[in-house]
């Protein structure tokens, strides 16, 4: 891949500047930076490799070359989007989902706040950063990390959840940039319905765990357990528990199921 070649696979869809690297440490690094110096609304960081690709809470995501999908989308936030940016890991977990509904028939699992799983495994994460000025945030740098063929696989060491690709879950080849510009011009029309039903309505009709007993840890600390009921119109979790239902934002809180 090259920069002219996937600006043209992109043409069709809404990314106004597009930024390709052979290899990176992260593409929300650059596309932070890029912001800083002017990147427009919807500008597409995307690489083959990073060295440094990160999750939440300093953790590490692996992007090995030629094997799966590493692109950062850069957001300039209107009042109403600002007003619903805890919505955004949303937006980007519908965009992929249902990409991927269309495209292979199958239905994935959006893991609150930021996974998706296809039967349980991890198939791709996402972490949107924020932007602030005067108290409000202005802009996110959305970030999403797919695995496509078996290449893409980390080693199982110290992971919290099985990974997967998507070659594996759907049983053929997929061209991984063709792919990339499908999610993108769908989480583009995702992206206008942070304000309404919709999209609550699709996260919590795709919600790994839906119904379940399940455990948030905060700072790795036991927490709060209990049935996990949905996610609500903020992007709040909400869990029925022994003393009612409490609600769990995005936070530093990690989500599993209760095994006993
Ligand atoms: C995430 O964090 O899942 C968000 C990952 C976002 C990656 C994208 S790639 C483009 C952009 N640039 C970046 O630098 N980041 C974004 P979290 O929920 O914290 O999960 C991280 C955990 O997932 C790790 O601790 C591992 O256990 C596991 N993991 C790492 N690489 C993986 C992979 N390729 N497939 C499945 N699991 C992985």
């Amino acid at each position: 891949m090259d920069e002219n070649t996937l600006k043209d696979l992109l043409k069709a869809t809404p990314v106004s500047e597009v930024r390709y690297f052979p290899e990176i440490g992260s593409t929300n690094d650059f596309a932070l930076n890029w912001l800083d110096e002017g990147a427009p609304d919807f500008a597409l960081v995307a690489a083959d490799r990073q060295t440094a690709g990160r999750g939440r809470m300093q953790r590490k995501w692996i992007t090995n070359p030629g094997a799966g999908l590493a692109f950062s989308l850069i957001f300039h936030l209107d009042p109403e989007e600002s007003r619903n940016a805890a919505m955004m890991p949303f937006v980007a977990g519908a965009g992929l989902a249902s990409t991927l509904e269309r495209l292979f028939s199958i239905k994935p699992q959006i893991k609150w706040p930021n996974d998706i799983l296809i039967e349980g495994r991890k198939a791709a994460g996402i972490l949107v950063e924020s932007v602030w000025k005067d108290g409000s945030r202005v802009s996110v740098v959305i970030g999403i990390g797919v695995n496509i063929t078996p290449g893409s696989l980390p080693s199982t060491e110290g992971m919290a959840l099985p990974a997967t690709c998507i070659e594996n879950a759907v049983g053929t080849t997929v061209d991984r940039w063709s792919l990339m510009a499908d999610i993108i011009a769908e989480l583009h029309s995702w992206r206008f319905t942070v304000e309404n039903q919709l999209l609550m309505e699709y996260v919590n009709d795709h919600l790994a765990y839906r119904g379940e007993q399940v455990e948030i840890l905060h700072n790795f600390a036991p927490g709060v357990q209990g049935k996990l009921l949905g996610v609500d119109r903020s992007g709040v979790l909400l869990i029925e528990t022994l003393a009612g239902t409490v609600s769990i934002d995005i936070g530093d809180v990690k989500l599993r199921l209760h095994n006993h």
